[in-house]
């Protein structure tokens, strides 16, 4: 079958190096082990009038929403279906799995719950022998006038078996930037931990259980894209990479070296709690340069009230250690908690001055779908915005309404947040938003 898949970053206000969007390159890599034939748009760097041009010989066509995503997805869906109305169209990804019957309910042929390797094949088959698409484990479509869902499809628990995410769909000198050229990766799917502005939503995405690749299967990923693409620099998109110890890098230094690939670069994201000297001494051995943290606020109140589990004096150590070792850091930021005053942000500011980031970047907190503060601001009628896919978490600057503090003292901690970081990436693109906060936008 030929099969068109679609990353709707159409016209989506972004900045810095673009990155690939891995889960689309999943499902490319299982559909084309199969025999499939695929091409990939991501309309951030290519022309929607490419995919009417691929529509015209597909059989089927898959996009990848995130909820910011979704109103773009639904533009796609429209577009192609006045073009070849016969053309089944299958959502997945974020918002298909939190938002499954709004999402059939708008016009998907089906919508792919959670983890769509095997759910993407099994629907590839019923629409080669022309059977319904409801009743499809891990997804959804609709029977008629109702949405039936298929059984749950759960998650796979080796993720050696999937094949490695498939590259060749992607050119990437449309998604380096500067001197920033990182390829993205992921060694593990879920965390364990629960943020109220992530969780329960991402164990419907990513399981309840934490899931690691072996070392092996991703050293010798890194090593195909060093020999295929050139590229040595990569970028790990997991939530919890770090979550095993030094275990996992004892190996990963070892596979490293037997696939061939003793020198690379790398960047990652951690929590605070999980570092100790010497995983970040054998994390550096493998090669990380640098590790982006979820600092949240340095209000230790701001900090539960986000069920983070951290204590501030775990982020000065942690941030000391990776300054003495001379690891990069990024400092995650987020304002506007409800119960957040004027002293916590100030003390958000005070930590960050003390921690001296090298980059940092800051998100308004924002109730999505299926996570803990959505059903917070529901409980204390907080929200600003009813439609969920407005909110976006940088652009949409206030989705609550906040009491304790105004629009103004919220700006005026993110910009001194920036003040305190002169280097910190992209910090023109921030300091707007950053005023737009001001202008109560
Ligand atoms: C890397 C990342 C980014 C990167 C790159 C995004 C990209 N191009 O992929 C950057 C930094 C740009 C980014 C930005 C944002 N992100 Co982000 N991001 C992630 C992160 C950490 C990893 C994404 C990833 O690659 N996953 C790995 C792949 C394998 O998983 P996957 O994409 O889910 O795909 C699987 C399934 O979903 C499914 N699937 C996916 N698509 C399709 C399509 C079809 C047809 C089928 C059948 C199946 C299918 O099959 C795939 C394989 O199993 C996730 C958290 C996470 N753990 O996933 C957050 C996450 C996706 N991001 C999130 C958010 C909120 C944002 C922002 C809105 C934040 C902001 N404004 O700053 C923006 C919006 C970006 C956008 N355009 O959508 C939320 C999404 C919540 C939601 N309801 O949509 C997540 C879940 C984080 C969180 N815990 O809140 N993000
Ligand atoms: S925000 Fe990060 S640490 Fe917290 S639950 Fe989500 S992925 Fe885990």
């Amino acid at each position: 079958m030929n099969v068109t898949l679609v990353y709707p970053r159409w016209d989506y206000p972004t900045f810095g190096q673009l990155q690939e969007p891995l889960g689309l390159l999943h499902i490319g890599a299982v559909l084309k082990a199969r025999g499939h034939q695929v091409e990939f748009f991501d309309l951030a760097v290519d022309r929607i009038e490419r995919v009417d041009e691929s529509i015209a010989h597909a059989d089927l066509v898959g996009i990848s929403s995130s909820t910011v995503l979704f109103g773009r997805a639904a533009l796609v869906l429209r577009r192609v279906k006045e073009r070849r109305p016969d053309l089944p169209v299958i959502v997945g990804g974020p918002h298909a799995t939190l938002r499954t019957e709004d999402a059939v309910m708008r016009g998907f042929d089906a919508a792919v719950v959670g983890e769509g390797e095997y759910t993407m094949l099994d629907l590839v088959e019923a629409i080669e022998k022309g059977k319904p698409l409801h009743g499809i484990a891990g997804s959804a479509a609709r029977d008629g006038d109702r949405v039936v869902f298929g059984p749950d499809r759960g998650f796979e628990p080796d993720l050696d078996v999937f094949p490695d995410p498939d590259r060749t769909l992607v050119d990437y000198r449309k998604y380096f930037a500067d001197d920033i050229e990182y390829v993205g990766m992921m060694s593990s799917r879920g965390c364990p931990y629960n943020c109220l502005f992530c969780k329960p939503m991402l164990d419907k995405m990513h399981g309840m259980r934490v899931r690691r690749r072996s070392a092996r299967r991703v050293a010798r990923e890194m090593a195909n894209i060093a020999s295929s693409l050139g590229h040595t620099r990569f970028l790990f998109k997991d939530d919890t990479m770090v979550l095993g110890g030094s275990e996992f890098f004892v190996d990963f230094e070892r596979e490293l070296a037997v696939a061939g690939l003793p020198d690379p670069r790398w960047v990652c994201q951690a929590r605070v709690d999980q570092i100790t000297p010497p995983l970040l001494e054998q994390m550096k051995r493998c090669g990380v340069e640098a590790i982006a943290f979820g600092v949240e606020s340095g209000s230790q109140k701001v900090l539960d009230f986000f069920r983070k589990g951290i204590k501030i004096e775990q982020t000065i150590r942690t941030f000391d250690l990776c300054h003495e070792l001379g690891i990069g850091t990024l400092a995650f930021v987020m304002l506007g908690a409800p119960v957040e005053t004027r002293e916590d942000l100030e003390a958000t500011v005070r930590l960050i001055e003390r921690i001296r980031p090298d980059s940092l970047s800051f998100s308004i907190a924002t109730p999505g779908p299926g996570n803990s503060l959505h059903d917070y601001a529901v409980e204390q009628e907080i929200r600003n915005v009813e439609a969920i896919e407005e909110n976006d978490y940088q652009y949409n600057t206030r989705p609550l309404k906040l009491s304790l503090v105004s629009a103004a003292d919220v700006a005026w901690a993110a910009n001194a947040i920036l003040d305190a970081v002169p280097n910190a990436f992209y910090k023109d693109e921030m300091r707007a938003r950053a005023n737009r906060l001001a202008e109560g936008a």
